[in-house]
């Protein structure tokens, strides 16, 4: 019998955790990689952090065997990494295949599956190979095609041993943070025009691979292919007030729903979204198609192009509506809500993080709900470290066990096809515009000693006993 108090979990769960090429590997020229969209944005001092750089990061390109040790350490079935575009393809074509990229890859692959480790790979976060940046990147049309050729052959070279993959990290990410806040790699500030279309390209493209893998691949690799995408969990600031009810809707389809909706639902964006900005778009003086695409009759359809949910999940907000003080054109003045924290949630080391364990429950059942109840995989969750290094990480051994307590009851109360869990991150990494000043991993990473020292957490022992446990009380 399944009990949440016990966490008692399907003996199959998939228990993991995570991190990406660009914050762990390092060699960021090693061996004929190319450059991709982060190495140029952090070395033209684009705002990260004391202009620090994943040119070494936790050096895993050279240290692989070390985050190996890391990961038998946790006990963990499944290990989610992903692909460096330009370390496979240096110019992002298969025109030109890096073998030692390829070597790179397969030795993880190889080495994972040796020691009983399952394997999910990302194809994309956030580092777009820097000659396909000077083609126009995600902006232009022609990025879907390549990214599917880069696609094609990585199911090609790989697919007989990674049955999980997810072709775009956090497409909603990429586009907001990366073309409309200038946060992120290329830096772009378009606001109000630019995220939309990345965000459509980024749709086209999965669906695109997502095609062929179904067409090609399906059939003899037996795997699965989706997309991860990340939502805070949105609730009405006041639940009886009918506007702030509205605007925590408005925000969950323009987070969520502008991504899951064309995929799970309907083959378009959410009608909320579309007549949201076409709204401003006639004021301002746009046609609302110039701004948020249709999607064409020429393309693969994107309805269906998921085989499972993959949510990447932090933190919750309570919304209000308006707050939008921006006259300009942007996507804030398209949503037109105000977020707010509420005072009962503490916020752990980064301002953005405020933990809301429960919220993982609730957007967990809405996922059942609104999209069709579909198998889901939580493929990020985590907990932030600044400031002085804790190993003895109290917080976040409580954040780790009342999250996956709340797993278990989406699970067992709510009847949500919950298959795995992935925790962010396996190690402490460069954390994008934080640099390394902010700390998700399950082991520390010292950077000022020159071997990268892995180290454990406590948050990390304690995942490994949840792990354990499962595995041993397992009922099912
Ligand atoms: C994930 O995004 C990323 O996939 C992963 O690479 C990263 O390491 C991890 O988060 C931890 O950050 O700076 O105020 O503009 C999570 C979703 C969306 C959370 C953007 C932070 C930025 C808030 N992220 N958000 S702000």
């Amino acid at each position: 019998d399944f009990q949440s108090e016990g966490n008692m979990f399907p003996r199959d769960f998939v228990w993991g955790a995570a991190t990406s090429a660009y914050q762990i590997e390092g060699g960021w020229q090693a061996d004929g990689k190319g450059a991709s969209i982060w190495d140029t944005f952090c070395h033209e001092k684009s705002g990260v952090f004391e202009n620090q750089n994943g040119d070494v990061a936790c050096n895993s390109y050279e240290l692989w065997n070390k985050d190996l040790e890391c990961i038998q350490q946790l006990g963990l079935t499944h290990y989610r990494l992903s692909f460096s575009w330009s370390r496979l393809l240096p110019d992002g074509t298969p025109k030109n295949v890096n073998q030692r990229g390829v070597q790179y890859y397969n030795r993880v692959i190889n080495d994972l599956l040796a020691c009983k480790v399952s394997v999910m790979v990302t194809l994309y976060h956030f580092d777009l190979p820097q000659a396909i940046q000077n083609l126009g990147g995600w902006k232009s049309p022609g990025v879907a095609a390549l990214f599917n050729d880069y696609a094609k052959f990585c199911f090609e070279t790989f697919g007989d041993r990674v049955k999980l993959w997810i072709t775009i990290n956090e497409p909603h990410t990429c586009a907001k943070l990366g073309h409309e806040v200038g946060l992120h790699a290329p830096g772009l500030k378009e606001k109000g025009t630019a995220a939309y279309m990345v965000g459509h390209n980024m749709l086209r493209a999965h669906a695109m691979a997502w095609h062929s893998y179904n067409s090609v691949y399906r059939a003899t690799q037996k795997g699965e292919v989706s997309l991860a995408l990340n939502s805070d969990w949105f609730e009405p600031l006041d639940p009886s007030c009918h506007e702030d009810v509205t605007s925590a809707e408005r925000d969950l389809a323009f987070t969520l729903g502008w991504f899951a909706w064309p995929i799970f639902v309907t083959g378009d964006y959410p009608d909320i979204m579309r007549s949201a900005i076409e709204t401003q778009s006639k004021m301002m003086g746009y046609s609302g198609d110039m701004r948020l695409p249709r999607f064409s009759k020429d393309d693969p359809p994107v309805l269906g192009t998921a085989d499972f949910f993959a949510l990447n999940y932090y933190t919750s907000r309570k919304v209000t509506s308006g707050g939008c003080g921006d006259q300009m054109l942007s996507m804030k003045r398209d949503l037109n809500v105000e977020e707010v924290l509420d005072p009962s949630w503490p916020v752990c080391g980064v301002s953005w993080l405020a933990v809301v364990p429960c919220g993982l429950r609730k957007l967990l059942k809405y996922i059942k709900d609104v999209f069709n109840n579909p198998k889901v995989y939580i493929t990020e969750n985590g907990f932030a470290q600044v400031g002085p290094v804790q190993i003895e990480d109290v917080d976040r051994c409580e954040f780790y066990k009342s999250t996956i307590s709340e797993v278990a009851k989406a699970m067992e109360e709510d009847g949500v096809n919950v298959c795995g869990y992935f925790a962010w991150s396996l190690m402490d990494n460069f954390e994008w515009a934080d640099g390394f000043s902010v700390r998700f991993g399950l082991f520390h990473v010292d950077f000022s000693d020159a071997e990268l020292s892995r180290t454990i957490y406590q948050s990390g022992q304690e995942y490994a006993k949840i792990i354990a446990k499962s595995k041993s009380a397992s009922p099912i």
